[in-house]
Parts: C-alpha cells; structure tokens; sequence
C-alpha cells in the first residue's frame, strides 16, 4: 500500500528533518505545503498557534491533499515566567543573539529550570481541528553553550538525566527519542489512526 501523505505547515528546515527521522517507520510521508503557504501566528498558546500554521497550509491547498499538520514549540524558562514561550522564534534577531540574550537574563540566577514545549495541530481540508496535543522535555538552562547538533537553544539546554549534556552535545537519536517533538508526535501516534 502506497504511504499516506501529510502536509508538514512550515517553514523551519530543522523541523521537518526531526520529523522525517522521528516518523520514518510510521507509513506516513510528510511534505511541506503549497508555494503561497504564509501563515499569521497570532495566538496566544503553542497550541493556537500550531492551528493557525496547519489551517494555513490548509487554506492554501491547490493539489488535493487533505492532511494538515503543523507544529509550534518553544522554551520556557521559569525564572522568567515562562518566556521566551511562543515568541522563541522571534526573540532577538539570530539564533545565536537568542542564545545570548537569554543568558544575559539569566545572569547570576541559580534557578535555571526550563522546559521545551512542542504543540502540534492536524487539521482536515476544511480547516477543522481533528487531534491535538503536547509533549514536553524538562530541564535547565546551561552557563554557556556546549554543543553543535540540533538548532535553536538546544547548546543552551541541559535535559534532565544526561549528566549535564547539552542538547547539541548529545547524539541526534537521543534527541528525537526525549524531546518535546519527539513526545508530541509520540502521542500523535498512539492516539490517532490515519
Ligand atoms: P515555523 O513557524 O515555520 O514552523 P519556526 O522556527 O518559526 O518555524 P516556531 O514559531 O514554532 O517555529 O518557533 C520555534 C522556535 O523555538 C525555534 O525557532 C527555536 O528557536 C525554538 N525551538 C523549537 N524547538 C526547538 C528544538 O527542538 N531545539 C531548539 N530550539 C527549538
């Protein structure tokens, strides 16, 4: 039988590789959306924002597939009452000055608790929420940065039960078997039959 086909609504090449490698033995394939593909993230959760990328994808559907996933994630740190958050991608200009302007806010702090949050949205053609859900990855935020793999604040996040290892200095197939991605697609399979 021939895979099933989903649209993956984004636009961050990291994204989708981490999905492709994490669901390589689910049956399904993922390609990304239509060219005019131009979502507005204007919610106020990960999850409102994951619905407005997956109903964008959707809206701008011209070659008839019906399956729309999108997903919207981010780091929340505690001693900053949850932010970065939802503005993650949007924080400072580059990675690299994300990086370092969390840092600086956390200068001093001895409470570095963070965890990353991963929601992700599959819609229907019409646009229609059909499954949600979340997954998480619990740790802190490191002095400074160690690591090259990955993307994002993964030099700067220490996972919980890796013995103070970055993200990025850890293997890929450990990421995408603890991280939040990993988790909420985890979910998506063991609770949705497509
Ligand atoms: P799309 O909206 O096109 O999917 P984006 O990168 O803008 O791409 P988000 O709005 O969901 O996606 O922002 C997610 C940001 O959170 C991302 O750019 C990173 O800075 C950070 N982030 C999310 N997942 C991460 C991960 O696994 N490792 C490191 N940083 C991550």
């Amino acid at each position: 039988m021939e895979n099933k086909t989903i649209i993956f609504a984004t636009s961050n090449p990291h994204k989708v590789q981490e999905l492709n490698e994490i669901m390589k033995d689910s049956g399904l394939k993922f390609i990304l959306p239509d060219k005019n593909f131009n979502p507005i993230e204007d919610g106020k959760t990960f999850l409102e924002n994951s619905f407005c990328k997956a109903r964008a994808a959707a809206s701008c559907e011209t070659r008839g597939y019906d399956l729309f996933l999108a997903d919207d994630s981010g780091i929340c740190v505690d001693y900053l009452n949850g932010e970065p958050g939802i503005q993650s991608a949007r924080y400072e200009k580059t990675p690299e000055l994300r990086i370092q302007k969390l840092l600086k806010n956390l200068e001093g702090i001895t409470n570095r608790k963070a965890h990353f949050t991963c929601a992700l949205t599959l819609c229907n053609k019409n646009e229609e929420i059909i499954f949600q859900t979340q997954g998480y990855c619990h740790g802190e935020i490191a002095l400074e940065k160690s690591g090259t793999n990955g993307f994002g604040y993964d030099p700067i996040f220490l996972p919980e039960g890796f013995g103070g290892k970055s993200i990025a200095d850890l293997n890929e197939d450990i990421k995408n078997t603890i991280s939040h991605r990993a988790r909420a697609l985890q979910n998506l399979k063991e609770n949705f039959k497509f």
